[in-house]
């Protein structure tokens, strides 16, 4: 019997990232296509940030929370787990601060594989967590940061037949790369800057290879800015040494110690960038901003690109750089806001309880009298 490829789980226009990139990715007509349709997520524009953006900026925003785990993580976990299942694994395992495991857990489902996860305990949100228990992985909570988890998931990978599919794996990050070309065939170009927060450094280390590919391939002419963004209290690359103990309210990139460090260095290098820090007041402010202005909810970790988007057009940034030109920017939001619904209740005021009477209601609503 010859393996046939997996048809799309829904027949459609878009048949998740593996199809509709295929070329560029390390698959063959052998490989199981493991998809739940990830992929093709909107990119769009915003008028509240375009105007803080300055004079002739154009931001748009690149909403990776509508994939179907709510992360960009589903780019490269539908490559990592269709390699995985092509090469015969029976078990895959990571260490994450949430949306790695939720997706991996949920691609493992799909592929009826068993799915390990390795978390810093009680230091992920309780959405991440709820997913990873719902579609059945072995989780568990480990008494360590998200770098000791990792370290540790590495040596279990190494001694015991399982699959890692971190972003060490090199197949998460050719997925994840699909995220710039998505970018690309909206615009019909690169943008001219391209913000995305750092945590383990797995994303901006991909979509430079994206936009790089795209390039060689003649798909676009010009390459984009790279500007990445770690938390103040997390911010290994742009200090330049391991943080032993990071603390920021961005669960997602509490990480001290980045995979992909390296490989981010040069993502800025060579598109003559930056990897700046900026502070959890400034997160949680560009989170709710993002919310209250676009009607976007995207979780704190995500808002570390917008937050440095308004740093930046404050130091004068994109004025330098356009030079009267018009300017395209593009701020990845990683993650949805539902990940983590204790954050935007503690960022908000809690509502009043109040009894069902018309005059009680309408006053406390802000209706005043009539
Ligand atoms: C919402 O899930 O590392 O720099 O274990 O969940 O590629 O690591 C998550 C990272 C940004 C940082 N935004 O991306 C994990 C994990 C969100 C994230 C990042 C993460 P990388």
């Amino acid at each position: 019997m010859s393996v046939a490829r997996t048809p799309p789980a829904r027949a459609g226009s878009w048949p998740g990232v593996i199809e509709a990139y295929r070329p560029y990715l390390p698959v063959s007509a052998k490989t199981p296509v493991i998809t739940l349709l990830e992929g093709n997520t909107p990119l769009i524009h915003s008028p509240a940030l375009s105007e803080r953006a300055g004079r002739r900026c154009r931001v748009y925003l690149k909403y990776e929370g509508l994939n179907p785990t709510g992360s960009f993580k589903d780019r490269g976990m539908t490559v990592a787990i269709s390699k995985a299942v092509e090469a015969k694994s029976v078990a895959v395992l990571c260490a994450s601060t949430g949306n790695t495991s939720a997706s991996a857990s949920a691609y493992a489902a799909r592929a009826g594989l068993r799915s390990i996860v390795l978390i810093p305990s009680g230091a992920i949100a309780l959405g991440k967590l709820s997913q990873a228990l719902i579609h059945g992985a072995e989780v568990a909570a480990i008494e360590a940061n998200f770098d000791a988890c990792l370290a540790l998931a590495r040596e279990l990978s190494a001694r015991y037949p399982v699959t890692l599919v971190n972003s060490v794996n090199p197949h998460r990050i050719e997925g994840q790369k699909t995220g710039a070309f998505e970018i690309c065939d909206a615009l019909g170009q690169a943008p001219d800057v391209h913000l995305t927060p750092v945590g383990n450094a797995g994303n901006i280390t991909a979509h430079w290879r994206g936009y790089r590919e795209y390039r060689a391939k003649g798909r676009i002419r010009k390459l984009p800015v790279l500007l990445g963004f770690q938390a103040a209290g997390a911010a290994p690359i742009v200090r330049g040494r391991v943080v032993p103990r990071p603390k920021t309210i961005a669960s997602a990139i509490r990480i001290g110690n980045p995979a992909s460090w390296r490989s981010a260095i040069i993502a800025r290098d060579e598109s003559r960038g930056a990897i700046a820090s900026v502070s959890d007041r400034q997160i949680l402010d560009a989170y709710r901003l993002l919310a209250q202005e676009d009607g976007i909810f995207a979780e704190p970790s995500s808002a570390a690109s917008v937050a440095g988007l308004l740093a930046s057009a404050k130091a004068g940034y994109f004025a330098r750089l356009g030079r009267g030109r018009p300017l395209t920017i593009v701020c990845i939001l990683t993650g949805h806001g539902l990940k983590d619904p204790e954050r935007a209740i503690k960022s908000s005021q809690m509502p009043p309880t109040l009894p069902p009477s018309l005059t009680a209601v309408a006053k406390a609503v802000g209706l005043g009298r009539r």
